[in-house]
C-alpha cells in the first residue's frame, strides 16, 4: 500500500469516532469513512474495504466516548453475565435463558440457541435456551420487517415462551439499541424482577438509544436503556453494547452488528458451560483470550483475500445478468447461507429468487420450532434439485459450505449433479490444519475451492470459528454482488424498503442527504412514492408510519422514485420511465445528480 493511501485509511479508520462526524446519528447508522466510494470499487477493493471495516470490531478504545469489544467494562459484563447463566446450567429447574431479536438479530439468537441447545444435548442435559424472533420462523428465512415495530407482541412472545417459569434470563439484542419489539420484552422484564433478569446486546452507547416515541406506549427504547442503567448499578440488569463501527453498507447491521452479537454471546455461553460442567470458572482473562480467537478468525478469513474476490466476482457477473447465487451447505454453516440469502432481499431489495440458500437434511438439520414452513420456504438439498437445478446454466454461482467434519461423499455427489447444469461452481471447505481430507475430486469439479486451514484455537470451539469465517465470507459476497450490481450509491442501499419505522427514517435521512432538500419536503416525496400520487391527500398526511409502512410492503424503488422526483422536479410517472430506462439505481441517480 502506497505511504499516501496508508495515513488516509487510518485517518479514516477512527474519523467516525469524532463528536462532529455525523452527530445527529447513532454509530449502527452513521456512513462508515472506509466505505465512501465502494460503489465504484473493483471486486478485490471492495473485499480490502469489508475487511478494515470488520477489523473495527477490535479496535481498542481510543477515548471515553465508546467503549469497545474489548474494552475492561464490556468485559467485566460478559463475566457477570455468563455467572448469570453459570448460575441456571447448575439449577435449571423452571429457568430459562431467552435470546430474542429481529431480522438479522433473531436470526442469531436461532443459530446460537441451536448451538448452545445442542452442547447440553451432547451432555444428556435438557435444552435450556429458547429464542424468539420477530415475525415468528418465517423471519428466519424471509424478510418480516413490520413486527419489530410492535411491542406488544414482543411481551406476548415472551411471556409465552417463558409460562410457568420461575426465573428467566433474557437477553434482548438490538444492534440500534432501537427495536420497539425489542423494548416491549425488556419493559416487561422491568415490570417483573422477581422472573426476569434482563440483558440487552447492542452496540450504541446508551444515550444513542433510539428516543421516538412508540404507538401506544408510555416508554421509549431510551427510557427502558435508562432505567436499565440504574438497575445495573445494582447487578439487576445488564448492558452489553461496545460500539463496533458503522457499518459498511450504512445501517446494515447484518454485517458487523451480527457479527459482533455472535461473538459476544458465544463468548458468555461458552464460559458459562466451562464454569458449569468442567469446572473452569469464568475469569477476565479467559473472555478476553475468547474474544481474541475470534479476532485470529477474521485474519485467517481474509487471509484468503484473493479467493474471495474471485467468488464475489462470479456472483456479481451472475447478479448482473439477471442470474442467481446459490449456496449449498452442510451443518450449521448451511445455516448461515439461508440467513445471508434472506438478509439480502430487504438489504437490496432482491428478489427471492437471486440469491438462495439451501441445508442438507432441510427442516429436520435446521430443527426450528415451527419446523417445516410451506412450499414458499423450500430448503432442503432435494429441493434444489427439483426446483432450482433444472434453470440452471454457466451464469448461475452454485456454492458448496462444507467442513471436513461434514459428509464429503454427499458434498461430492451434489458437486457432479450441479456440474451437469453448471460449470461455475464453488466450494468453501474448513479444515483443521494437517487433515488430509479426501475431497480433491470436489475441487476437481469446481472452478474455484476456497480451502481455509485451522489451527487449533487457543480458545472456544472451531465450529464457532468457521461459522463466523463463513458469515464474513458469504456478507462479503452478497455484499460485494449487489454493489457491483449497482443497488449502492457511495455507501447506501438506495433501494431501500420502507417496511419499518426505522427504515422510514433511515430513507428519509437519505433523502434529505442527496437531495439537499428540508426533511419535510422528503417526506413528502417519500409519501408520494409509497403512495403512488403526485399530490398527497389528507387522508395520506394524517395517517401514522404504520399505515405508511404497510403500503409500502407492496412498492418498489420508493426511495429512487421520491429521490428523482426531488432532484428534477418531475412527476412520478416520468420518474418511474426515467428508472426504467436505467435500471441501475445507481446510475439513474448519478444522471440526476449531474
Ligand atoms: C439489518 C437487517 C435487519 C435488522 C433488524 C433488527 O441488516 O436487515 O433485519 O437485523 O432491523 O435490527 P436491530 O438493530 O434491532 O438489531
Amino acid at each position: 500500500m502506497a505511504q499516501s493511501e496508508w495515513t488516509c485509511s487510518l485517518s479514516s479508520v477512527h474519523e467516525w469516532e469524532s463528536p462532529d462526524y455525523e452527530p445527529s446519528l447513532p454509530v449502527s447508522e452513521k456512513s462508515n469513512p472506509l466505505t465512501r466510494d465502494i460503489d465504484r470499487a473493483s471486486a478485490s477493493r471492495i473485499v480490502r474495504m469489508l475487511q478494515a471495516c470488520d477489523a473495527q470490531m477490535f479496535q481498542e478504545e481510543s477515548g471515553a466516548t465508546y467503549q469497545r469489544l474489548l474494552s475492561e467494562q464490556v468485559v467485566a459484563t460478559l463475566m457477570e453475565v455468563a455467572q448469570k447463566v453459570e448460575i441456571i446450567l447448575k439449577d435449571p429447574r423452571d429457568s430459562l435463558v431467552v435470546l430474542s431479536g429481529c431480522g438479522t438479530s433473531g436470526r442469531l439468537a436461532f443459530l446460537i440457541t441451536s448451538a448452545f441447545n445442542r452442547a447440553l444435548q451432547e451432555l444428556s442435559q435438557r435444552s435450556l435456551y429458547s429464542y424468539i424472533i420477530a415475525g415468528g420462523d418465517r423471519a428466519l428465512l424471509s424478510s418480516q420487517e413490520a413486527p419489530e415495530d410492535d411491542p406488544k407482541l414482543g411481551m406476548l412472545s415472551l411471556k409465552k415462551v417463558c409460562e410457568g417459569k420461575k426465573r428467566v434470563l433474557f437477553i434482548g439484542i438490538s444492534c440500534g439499541l432501537s427495536a420497539p419489539f425489542v423494548a416491549g420484552q425488556l419493559e416487561l422484564c422491568l415490570q417483573h424482577p422477581e422472573v426476569y433478569t434482563p440483558v440487552l446486546v447492542g452496540f450504541n452507547p446508551p444515550h444513542q438509544a433510539r428516543n421516538e416515541p412508540i404507538p401506544g406506549c408510555t416508554f421509549t427504547f431510551r427510557s427502558v436503556v435508562q432505567r436499565m442503567q440504574e438497575l445495573a448499578k445494582s447487578h439487576k440488569a445488564f448492558l452489553i453494547n461496545p460500539a463496533v463501527g458503522p457499518e459498511a453498507v450504512s445501517g446494515s447491521s447484518r454485517m458487523k452488528g451480527g457479527s459482533a452479537t455472535k461473538i459476544l454471546l458465544e463468548v458468555v455461553l461458552s464460559a458459562a458451560h466451562a464454569a458449569a460442567f468442567t469446572n473452569t470458572p469464568v475469569t477476565y482473562k479467559g473472555i478476553l483470550q475468547h474474544m481474541r480467537a475470534y479476532e485470529k478468525t477474521l485474519d485467517i478469513t481474509y487471509a484468503q483475500k484473493e479467493g474471495i474476490s474471485a467468488l464475489l466476482e462470479a456472483a456479481g457477473q451472475s447478479l448482473q445478468r439477471g442470474r442467481r447465487v446459490c449456496y449449498l451447505g452442510w451443518g450449521s454453516l448451511a445455516t448461515l447461507g439461508l440467513i445471508d440469502a434472506s438478509e439480502c432481499i430487504p438489504t437490496f431489495g432482491a428478489d427471492y429468487e437471486d440469491v438462495r440458500g439451501f441445508i442438507s437434511g432441510g427442516y429436520r438439520a435446521l430443527n426450528n420450532n415451527e419446523g417445516p414452513l410451506g412450499p414458499d420456504f423450500c430448503i432442503a438439498h432435494e429441493d434444489f434439485l427439483h426446483l432450482v437445478l433444472p434453470s440452471l446454466d454457466d451464469r448461475d454461482v452454485v456454492l458448496l459450505l462444507y467442513t471436513q467434519s461434514d459428509d464429503v461423499s454427499d458434498v461430492e455427489k451434489m458437486a457432479l449433479r450441479v456440474r451437469e447444469k453448471t460449470s461455475n461452481l464453488h466450494a468453501v471447505c474448513h479444515r483443521v490444519e494437517g487433515d488430509t481430507a479426501a475431497d480433491d475430486d470436489i475441487n476437481k469439479l469446481c472452478s474455484s475451492s476456497l480451502k481455509i486451514n485451522w489451527p487449533p484455537p487457543a480458545s472456544g470451539s472451531l465450529l464457532h470459528m468457521w461459522e463466523l469465517s463463513t458469515k464474513l465470507l458469504l456478507n462479503s459476497l452478497s455484499t460485494g454482488a449487489h454493489v457491483l450490481k449497482g443497488k449502492i450509491y457511495q455507501n447506501h442501499m438506495m433501494d431501500v424498503q420502507v417496511t419499518n419505522s426505522k427504515l422510514y427514517c433511515r430513507a428519509t435521512r437519505l433523502l434529505q442527504k442527496l437531495s439537499g432538500c428540508p426533511e419535510i419536503q422528503c417526506e413528502e416525496a417519500l409519501l408520494k412514492a409509497v403512495y403512488r400520487v403526485d399530490e398527497l391527500t389528507v387522508d395520506i398526511t394524517s395517517s401514522d408510519i404504520i399505515t405508511h409502512t404497510h403500503t409500502a410492503r407492496n412498492r418498489t424503488k420508493v426511495v429512487p422514485l421520491a429521490l428523482v422526483c426531488l432532484l428534477t422536479g418531475c412527476s412520478l410517472m416520468e420518474a418511474e420511465t426515467h428508472l426504467q430506462q436505467q435500471p441501475i439505481v445507481r446510475e439513474a441517480v448519478e444522471a440526476c445528480l449531474a
